[in-house]
């Protein structure tokens, strides 16, 4: 249920589309839509070595982790964390859409998984999404979207909590956020302070951006396998820009929802932020 499939027809100008390619590097929607069917079952294929009665497909489950520093984050209003700067931080509230998995097998095949996927943290259901029919093999790599994609990105899109929810602000472009990360930090002054690093679409600038994970080692089997895409959480603040909580979350400047350079900015720093757990 909290997966969708929208129309590939948009009415969003094709510039955006083509915006999200040049800072991808790569396509987003519309290319693993086109390859959803590379993966042949194998009773259809011609290969004269595969099993025509094998079951092709097995259940593929991914896990949403939530790291800090390596570990299991642990959610509250307290400060247990430290970022780059060196700023005491902890979190309460993690929301965020992936859209458009795609999966590579080592013989170049691929799986397309079109559509976002909602996770919580603090809804278990949503951090486990449980991918049927998705054929057997070794995996080479494991390809997805952080946020939403300009075609998947449509103000009236979602009509249901909790996806609905994530509503961005007509007034600053519309569509969806692709990701609310709040917590608080102790400022400067020592004082905790709340934040909300919320990321989105803004004004119609598309900030989602596409992360490839090397998935050697993995391979789907018959019993079907799970897999963990992990989100190290501190790593939003770190490299290429160091986040000093202070510069961005401060009485005068309460959010960034409004501020395209730290939407650029979380943009590059989300390089870094997706790992997958061992197989
Ligand atoms: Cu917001």
């Amino acid at each position: 249920m909290s997966t969708i499939q929208l129309s590939r027809t948009s009415t969003r100008p094709r510039s955006l589309v083509t915006a999200a390619l040049l800072v991808t590097a790569a396509a987003c929607g519309d290319d693993g839509h086109d390859h959803a069917h590379d993966h042949t079952d194998a009773a259809a294929a011609p290969d004269a070595d595969v099993t025509p009665d094998a079951p092709a497909a097995a259940a593929l489950t991914i896990a949403h982790a939530h790291l800090v520093a390596g570990a299991p984050v642990t959610m509250g209003t307290n400060t247990p964390y430290v970022n780059a700067a060196g700023d005491a931080f902890g979190v309460t509230v993690l929301r965020y859409f992936v859209s458009d998995l795609v999966l590579t097998y080592t013989d170049d095949t691929q799986h397309a998984v079109p559509g976002a996927h909602y996770v919580d943290h603090d809804v278990a259901s949503t951090r486990s999404r449980q991918l049927d029919g998705v054929p057997r093999g070794e995996l080479a790599s494991v390809r997805f979207v952080m946020g939403l994609t300009p075609a998947l990105n449509v103000t009236g899109a979602f009509t249901a909590p909790p996806e609905s929810l994530m509503e961005w602000p007509v007034m600053m472009g519309g569509g969806y956020h692709y990701m609310k990360f709040e917590g608080r930090y102790l400022n400067e002054a020592g004082a905790p302070f709340a934040y909300r690093c919320h990321s989105g679409a803004l004004s119609g600038i598309d900030y989602s951006f596409e992360v490839v994970l090397d998935a050697t080692g993995h391979t789907i089997g018959a019993d079907g396998t799970t897999m963990a895409i992990e989100m190290n959480l501190e790593e939003w603040f770190t490299g290429p820009n160091v986040w000093d909580l202070d510069d961005y979350f401060n009485a005068s400047h309460p959010g960034i929802m409004g501020d395209a350079a730290a939407q650029r900015s979380l943009q590059e720093n989300g390089a870094g932020v997706f790992t997958l757990g061992a197989p």
